[in-house]
């Protein structure tokens, strides 16, 4: 395929939800992609499946490279051969409630790994060359301060995970200040899809409420109900990523859709997607949900509760929206209808393998 930019772009986490959609972008932009991928016992690249390329073949645009976030010596190998024009830095221990469980490795590569990447940059004398994007989150306003939380909102951090990121983000804010470098925050708020994660809320919920209607599944466990989010769609998300670092000078960003949802409207979304109401009964850890034949087939189980919640977020993307043309494309009931879709299907796989006789298993994480 013929370039249209001559651009190189390193992704890390490239093999994770955002990774991929920001990989399939920047291919379809014409950039050179290189991604950093972990050593699995397993094959970890469903997601980039699609967009890999027999590196026997002559022009590939796609490569892939071993490293780690921790591991600085793999980082500075990987960016001295690349060269890159701009590293998206998506890796991380992602996921806030295990970051309760493994704080020392959430620290380790979420804040230390970010500050690994800038050095590398410096190290290698790239500083004017290479700009540098981090995934920073909404998780740092944590206990909000103010709603909705914008630019300028004060930080609270409420989790192991959230902590790492706040020193992500002013490691990022300091390079720039300190080297002059281009190096940028997007503070993104929620965003899913039908590559998000099987354990994080929307996909658990959509996952699970498809293998239900199937038989595949009893029960779907969750955690806090009431807490609140603000969801928007991936695909959408990774293109403001992408125009971060095409400014005339590096800015941090909100990205949100300004439109926030409790985790019982997401289910309620899903079920009617899926038509299959839901009744709800009792309330805190006692809450539960009802089919229409009186089954209970959502309950809440307590080992969900988190040590410290992050009870809402709102985001106002009035800065994104301003100077960088941001408009939140995909509506929320958009986004659980293709989530709900693409879990169907997946489900109706496993119903004609089940019905052949092979196992299927439900993992309860
Ligand atoms: P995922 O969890 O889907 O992907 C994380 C990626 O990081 C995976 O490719 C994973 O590899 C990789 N990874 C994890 N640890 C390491 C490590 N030590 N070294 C190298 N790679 C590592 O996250 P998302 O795509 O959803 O999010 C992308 C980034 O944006 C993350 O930094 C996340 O914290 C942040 N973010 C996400 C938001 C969201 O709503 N999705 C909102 C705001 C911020 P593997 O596949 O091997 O596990
Ligand atoms: P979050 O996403 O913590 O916001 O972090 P997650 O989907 O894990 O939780 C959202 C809310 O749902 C509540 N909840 C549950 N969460 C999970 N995972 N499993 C459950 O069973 C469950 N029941 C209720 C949670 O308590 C929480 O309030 C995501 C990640 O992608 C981060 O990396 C990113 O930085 C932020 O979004 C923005």
């Amino acid at each position: 395929m013929k370039s249209k930019v001559n651009k190189v772009a390193l992704i890390t986490g490239v093999t994770g939800q955002d990774g991929a959609y920001l990989a399939e972008l920047l291919l379809s932009k014409g950039y050179e992609v290189h991604g950093i991928k972990r050593r699995t016992s397993l094959f970890n690249t469903d997601r980039i499946d699609h967009l890999y390329q027999d590196p026997h073949e002559p022009d590939v645009r796609f490569k892939l490279h071993h490293g780690d976030l921790t591991d600085a010596t793999s980082l500075i190998r990987i960016i001295q051969t690349v060269q890159p024009d701009e590293i998206y830095n998506l890796a991380a221990q992602s996921h806030v409630a295990v970051s309760f469980e493994e704080p020392e490795y959430t620290a380790n590569s979420d804040a230390l790994g970010a500050l690994r990447i800038l050095e590398a940059i410096r190290i290698l004398g790239l500083e004017k060359k290479t700009r540098f994007y981090q995934a920073s989150t909404s998780e740092l306003y944590g206990l909000v301060q103010e709603i909705p939380q914008k630019e300028t909102t004060p930080f609270y951090p409420r989790s192991p995970y959230a902590v790492a990121k706040l020193y992500a983000y002013w490691i990022t804010v300091n390079y720039r200040e300190a080297y002059g470098m281009y190096a940028c925050n997007g503070i993104l708020f929620n965003h899913e899809s039908p590559n998000r994660g099987e354990t994080f809320v929307t996909r658990k919920i959509t996952r699970a409420l498809a293998r239900i209607k199937l038989g595949l599944q009893d029960c779907l466990y969750l955690g806090n109900l009431n807490a609140k989010r603000d969801w928007g769609h991936a695909r959408d998300y990774v293109e403001m990523q992408w125009l971060m670092l095409q400014q005339d000078k590096p800015e941090d960003f909100v990205i949100a859709t300004g439109v926030q949802h409790s985790v019982r409207d997401f289910i309620n979304a899903s079920a009617k997607e899926l038509r299959m109401p839901i009744r709800w009964e009792g309330s805190g850890s006692d809450e539960k949900g009802y089919d229409v034949n009186g089954k209970c087939i959502i309950a809440v189980d307590p080992k969900y509760f988190r040590p410290a919640e992050v009870e809402t977020l709102l985001g106002d993307p009035s800065k994104a929206m301003a100077k960088l043309g941001w408009s939140p494309r995909t509506a929320f009931a958009d986004l659980v209808a293709e989530m709900v879709r693409e879990d169907l299907k997946s489900a109706e796989r496993d119903e004609l393998v089940k019905r052949h006789g092979f196992h299927t298993f439900n993992y309860h994480e």
